[in-house]
C-alpha cells in the first residue's frame, strides 16, 4: 500500500523544467508556529529569514518541501503570521516573481484543498493600515512535483516523505488530534510525539528504508524529501534517495541546493567572531556532485 501510494504521488506531479540556468533551492520541515513555547521554529528564524533573502536577491527559485506551517499545534493563522510575519512577506515577493512552489506535508496536509490555501494564506489584516491585504494569493500547495532535466530521460521527485509513514499519511487525523490533546502539552516537559519520525529514530529508519524501496523498484528514481528531519546525500553508486533536513536543528537549517547541474547539501549557522558580533554563514555540507551522476 505504501508503495503504491508513493506511485500515485509520482504520477499526480506537477512539472517544473530544470536546465543549465535553474537555480532551486529546497528547504522543508520549518514547523512555523505562533511564537509560543511549542514554536520550534522560532530560534532559527533569523538564520532563515537570511539565508532565504539571500537565495531571493541571487534570484533562485524556492521550493518548500511540506511542513512549512505548523496547522496541528496552532488552529490559527494569524498568530503564526504575526510571529514571522517578515518571512511570510519574503515568500510574497517569491510568488509575485513566479519563483514559489509549495508541497504540503504531514502538518500542513490542509493546505492541499485550494480553499482553504485561499483562506489561510489568500490574504492577511494589516494592522497599520486596517485593511485586509493580498499574500499569497493564488498559489497551489502540490502533494509532489517532478523536475523534468532538459536532455534526461529520468527526471527528479520532489515529495515530503510523509507518503512512506502510513499513521501520518493515511491516519493523519489521529496524528493530529494526539499531537494536540496529548504531545503539545507533554512537550513542556520533555515528552516527545512517538509517532514522529523526526523524533523516533527508528520510525526514522523504517520511512527511509519504505522510500529506498520505492526508489529500487522504480528504476532508480532520484527523490528529494523532508519530513524526518535527517539530511541525506547519497554517492553516485548509491540509491538516490536525497533528504534536505529541517529548519528546526537547534543552532542551523539545513537545505539542499540545485545550480549549474550540481547538487549541494548545506547548512546556515551562526558563527561568534572575536569582538563579539553574530554572523550567519552558509557551509557546504556535501557536494557539489553532477545530477547527472544520479540519473544514469
Ligand atoms: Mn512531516
Amino acid at each position: 500500500m505504501i508503495q503504491q501510494i508513493i506511485s500515485n504521488s509520482y504520477k499526480n506531479a506537477k512539472k517544473i523544467p530544470l536546465n543549465c540556468d535553474s537555480k532551486f533551492v529546497f528547504f522543508s520541515d520549518c514547523h512555523r508556529g505562533d511564537n509560543s513555547y511549542a514554536d520550534d521554529f522560532t530560534h532559527n528564524r533569523n538564520i532563515y529569514f537570511h539565508a532565504l533573502r539571500n537565495y531571493y536577491e541571487k534570484d533562485f527559485t524556492y521550493i518548500e518541501l511540506g511542513d512549512g506551517i505548523e496547522l496541528w499545534e496552532n488552529r490559527n493563522f494569524n498568530e503564526i503570521f504575526k510571529a514571522h510575519q517578515n518571512v511570510f512577506l519574503l515568500l510574497r515577493d517569491f510568488h509575485l516573481k513566479g519563483k514559489l512552489h509549495m508541497i504540503w506535508g504531514n502538518h500542513d496536509m490542509v493546505l492541499r484543498k485550494d480553499k482553504k490555501v485561499d483562506k489561510l494564506l489568500g490574504s492577511y489584516f494589516d494592522e497599520i493600515t486596517s485593511t485586509d491585504k493580498d499574500l499569497l494569493k493564488g498559489l497551489k500547495f502540490n502533494e509532489s512535483i517532478i523536475l523534468d532535466v532538459e536532455g534526461f530521460e529520468k527526471n527528479i521527485l520532489l515529495i515530503h516523505g510523509h507518503q512512506a509513514d502510513f499513521f501520518n499519511y493515511v491516519l493523519w487525523k489521529w496524528s493530529r488530534f494526539l499531537v494536540r490533546v496529548l504531545w503539545k502539552p507533554l512537550q513542556i516537559l520533555g515528552i516527545k510525539d512517538p509517532t514522529s519520525p523526526a523524533k523516533n529514530f527508528k520510525e526514522l529508519l523504517r520511512v527511509e528504508k519504505r522510500l529506498k524501496k520505492w526508489i529500487d523498484s522504480n528504476n532508480n528514481q532520484m527523490v528529494i524529501a523532508g519530513h524526518t528531519h535527517r539530511p541525506r546525500f547519497p554517492e553516485p553508486d548509491e540509491l538516490p534517495y536525497f533528504n534536505d533536513g529541517s529548519c528546526v536543528h537547534p543552532r542551523s537549517i539545513t537545505g539542499i541546493e540545485i545550480v549549474d547541474m550540481q547538487i549541494f547539501l548545506i547548512k546556515w549557522h551562526t558563527i561568534s567572531t572575536k569582538d563579539g558580533t553574530l554572523q550567519i554563514v552558509r557551509t557546504i555540507l556535501e557536494g557539489p556532485k553532477d545530477i547527472d551522476s544520479y540519473l544514469k
